[in-house]
């Protein structure tokens, strides 16, 4: 495909960029290889099929359920080119997860890949929203015309598990991705020969923004697999001519299990694959230093280890020429100012007393989605405060924890364990609930879940996750759940969060 767009892209840079690398490989999945040109022709359609004749979205959300690809590109793509706000679905959410995205949104048009509009014809009709599939959206004339786009406009909403209890829709501007984007060229050198594999999920930032929108930006290829599998990655290591790699802990942990699983000349094989990367980046969630470790003898790469949070993009990296120190999380990125303020509102100055991490930057998010106070209530004195416990020591900071028992970490997902509370009242047989997050080696930290029930027979676990599975994403079902007779409370009545932490980590001693 040629694109013979007369767009005048200029407002939006990553449009432009595409332009100007017309010829080179943008994307590649399981359908070949996509020009930028490809890409966008594509998204022009989309664009034309979205508009159905008005001259602009005006803003309005439209929700996509698209797996990993080209698809997913043209459909984000096109959604900006129309003016409206894309906003990912996760491809392995319930129907409830769906519904309160499509509502609290109060999307305008939802586009679906053609193996998910079963999953999402009767929740359009029932909210009166139009579904397209990716294959009609993909029917629209590219020679429409399309409205300007000013980098002021918001661009994506991203669900995010806060100390509410319902996930908050952090609103991004074109700006703010652009500024998200701009940092991490910088910092860690990309270049349009760049060539990078994508294995993350497409419904949070750290796929997003510093892998796919990265790499586009930059003129570089992004290869896209529909889902994480370790042997899968591992081999396509050995075939393909990547450059860079990004990924959460969990998912070093589990390359690192399938190494040592596999025979010596194989592991040998693996190994001589990571020679062709130029930098490898973990984060989402603490890399532990014994991964850390791990990671060098098996590949020869020490991993760039770097702090972010959806609400700022990136934040915090370790260097990418000077020492990337296990355990910490370098220095702020460029663009990017942070500072420790203690628990007396006074700002942490020198090196070892901890504090709460704050930001100020383009990178900043505009605004939870209708929540003006919790927008408010996020920031003081223009500093986004992002409930990080960290330390600097040395010139490096350190990320200690959050200040919230119940924010939990779970194979770089962020889950509220109020939000899981919430919906394990609504099983029948639960009488209360605690969720907790313990800490665990493959996932950071699991998700485990104690309860009283009602009735003398108790509750059998399997079916208590079958049901959770309807209701809640995979990564916020309950890996453990203990029932209680009652659950342990304070003089004041109050759970007593700490100590159901302690039955869990009591109970998995007990097993080893
Ligand atoms: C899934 N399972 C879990 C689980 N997630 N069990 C315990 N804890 C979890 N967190 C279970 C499922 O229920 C299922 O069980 C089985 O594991 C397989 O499910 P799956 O969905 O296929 O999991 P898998 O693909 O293996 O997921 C592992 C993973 C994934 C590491 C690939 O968690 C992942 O993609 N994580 C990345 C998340 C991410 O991008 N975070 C960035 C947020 S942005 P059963 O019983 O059905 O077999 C951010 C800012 C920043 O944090 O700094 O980047
Ligand atoms: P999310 O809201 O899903 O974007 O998750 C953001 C949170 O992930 C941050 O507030 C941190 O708690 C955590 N996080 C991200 N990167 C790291 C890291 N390198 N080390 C420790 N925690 C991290």
């Amino acid at each position: 495909m040629t694109d013979k767009a007369t767009t005048d892209y200029s407002a939006l840079p990553i449009f432009k960029q595409a332009a100007n690398n017309a010829g080179r490989c943008a994307v590649i999945d399981g359908s070949g290889e996509h020009s930028y040109s490809d890409v966008l022709v594509a998204a022009r359609r989309v664009a034309a099929a979205l508009l159905a004749g008005e001259d602009d979205l005006r803003e309005a959300r439209v929700t996509f359920m698209v797996p990993p690809g080209f698809d997913y590109v043209t459909v984000q793509w096109g959604i900006w080119l129309a003016g409206g706000v894309a906003v990912p679905h996760c491809v392995s959410h319930p129907e409830p997860e769906l519904e309160y995205t499509l509502s609290d949104t109060r999307a305008a048009a939802t586009v679906a890949a053609p193996e998910f509009s079963a999953k999402l014809e009767s929740l359009a009709a029932r909210h009166q929203i139009r579904l397209l599939t990716t294959d009609e959206a993909l029917n629209g004339s590219s020679e429409t015309r399309l409205p300007t786009i000013g980098t002021d406009r918001r661009a994506m909403i991203l669900y995010t598990s806060g100390t509410t209890s319902k996930p908050k829709g952090v609103v991004m501007t074109h700006r703010n991705n652009a500024s998200q984007i701009v940092t991490l060229l910088e910092a860690w050198g990309w270049t349009a020969d760049d060539h990078i594999l994508n294995v993350l999920p497409l419904h949070h930032t750290h796929g997003i923004i510093n892998v796919l929108s990265c790499a586009l930006w930059a003129g570089a290829t992004c290869e896209l697999l529909p889902r994480f599998e370790a042997e899968q990655v591992w081999q396509s290591f050995v075939e393909r001519p990547f450059t860079l790699f990004m990924a959460v802990p969990t998912i070093y942990n589990r390359l690192v299990a399938a190494w040592e699983d596999a025979p010596r000349a194989r592991q040998k094989e693996l190994s001589a694959a990571c020679n062709k990367f130029r930098l490898m980046v973990s984060g989402s969630a603490a890399l532990p230093v014994s991964t850390h470790q791990k990671w060098r003898e098996i590949s020869g790469h020490t991993l760039l280890e770097r702090y972010g949070m959806t609400e700022i993009g990136m934040a915090l990296s370790n260097p990418l020429e000077d020492e990337r120190r296990p355990g910490c999380v370098g220095q702020p990125l460029p663009g990017v100012t942070a500072r420790i303020m203690d628990e007396n509102g006074a700002e942490v100055t020198e090196d070892g007393p901890q504090g709460e991490l704050q930001i100020k930057g383009g990178n900043v998010f505009l605004e939870y989605w209708q929540r003006p106070q919790a927008t408010q209530e996020a920031f003081v004195d223009g500093w986004f405060k992002t409930g990080d416990v960290v330390v600097r020591e040395d010139d490096y900071f350190r990320i200690l924890g959050r200040s919230s028992i119940d924010i939990i970490k779970t194979g770089g997902y962020k889950v509220s364990a109020l939000e899981i509370e919430e919906v394990l009242r609504t099983h029948a047989e639960i009488l209360e609930c605690a969720v907790v997050g313990v800490e665990d080696s493959e996932w950071g930290e699991v998700v485990c879940a104690a309860v009283t029930v009602a009735g003398s027979k108790g509750m059998s676990i399997e079916s208590f996750r079958a049901w959770a599975k309807e209701q809640l994403a995979p990564y916020k079902v309950p890996s453990r759940v203990q029932i209680l007779e009652a659950l342990p409370r304070n003089v004041m009545g109050k759970v007593t969060k700490p100590a159901i932490k302690k039955l869990f980590e009591r109970e998995k001693s007990d097993k080893t």
